[in-house]
């Protein structure tokens, strides 16, 4: 049936304070009471749910500069680094249910403190590099990457609580897939580090299929890391993954988004996913919600060795008449 065994780690951070809406913090229970767990074991993956961190209030946490509600964001990435940190220490691909996208910080933090080097595939509508001082918004899920490359280090002030991370990716270990909405910094800083970027449009002339093969190709190239997969919901196209903060029109379809989990998964290198910005508050209808977060599942499915093609055990026997 399974290829290897495997087995997940989940990790829910209930947080929301890497951009303005609420309601991104229900996001871990949502996707655990539509049946992530037993979805999972179903299909022969091992689980244990480490469940959700909690994250303490942070009193006085006024903006640095443009950056808003640093020190909230500092803090519970620190926690989430060293949970990512066990889950990895007990063996599992770990999976970061969020929560914003600020999270990705503290989980590929933890990830590479625990296994080392790592290939990071971002899937987004955005490339979340701004920097403390490119920032159009000062909403941290919109820079964590700028605090997690060797390459920016110069360029990032270090905000109150901040002061443990230290970078740990190079640019040339990192791609992105179905960026639609790049801030003029953020397109700047992609240009002037050489990332691997297939936008959206990239998709659209090479296809899902060559994109992933040109990734793996790419990230494979020298040394094969293991892969931090940084999945944002809003990568999917509003129309199937609406309830989200921040949805942009003209997204991966669910079966690009789909082959994407396959095709990481097939490397055999999957070593941690974030899935990040479910917003079941930001659903107009309960429909728009469930969809959202069924997406989200079958996104997270993928990458624990669901194929669309069917299974059978190696043991079947065709019932004679
Ligand atoms: N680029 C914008 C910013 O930095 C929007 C980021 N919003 C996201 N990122 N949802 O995935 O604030
Ligand atoms: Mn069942
Ligand atoms: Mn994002
Ligand atoms: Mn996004």
């Amino acid at each position: 049936l399974h290829q290897q065994v495997r087995s997940a780690g989940i990790i829910g951070a209930p947080f929301s304070k890497g951009q303005p809406r609420a309601g991104v913090e229900t996001g871990p229970d949502q996707i655990r009471a539509a049946g992530l767990l037993h979805r999972l074991q179903e299909q022969g993956c091992a689980v244990k749910d480490y469940g959700n961190l909690v994250f303490e209030d942070v009193v006085g946490d006024h903006p640095v500069g443009r950056v808003k509600r640093a020190r909230a964001v500092g803090s519970a990435n620190q926690r989430l680094s060293e949970a990512v940190q066990a889950a990895k220490k007990d063996g599992h691909t770990s999976v970061m249910l969020g929560g914003d996208h600020s999270l990705a910080i503290g989980s590929i933090h933890g990830h590479s403190a625990a296994v080392g080097e790592l290939s990071v595939v971002w899937v987004d509508a955005h490339a979340d590099i701004n920097t403390p001082l490119t920032t159009p918004t000062g909403n941290i899920h919109g820079q964590s990457m700028s605090y997690v490359l060797h390459e920016l280090r110069s360029k990032v002030p270090v905000l109150p609580n901040f002061s443990w991370i230290k970078p740990c990716v190079s640019a040339k270990d990192l791609v992105y897939i179905g960026l639609r909405e790049v801030d003029p910094g953020e397109h700047y800083i992609l240009k002037l580090l050489g990332v691997k970027v297939f936008s959206i449009s990239q998709v659209d002339q090479l296809g899902v299929g060559r994109v992933m093969e040109e990734t793996c190709d790419y990230l494979f190239a020298k040394v094969k890391k293991p892969i931090h997969l940084s999945y944002d919901i809003d990568a999917i196209d509003p129309s199937v993954t609406p309830a989200t903060g921040t949805p942009v029109v003209g997204g991966l379809t669910y079966r690009e988004g789909v082959y994407i989990t396959e095709y990481i998964c097939q490397t055999g290198l999957l070593s941690a996913v974030d899935m990040v910005e479910v917003n079941p508050l930001r659903g107009q209808t309960e429909q728009q919600v469930q969809s959202t977060v069924n997406t989200a599942i079958d996104l997270l499915l993928g990458c624990f060795g669901r194929v669309r093609e069917g299974y059978h055990p190696s043991d079947y026997h065709l019932p004679e008449p």
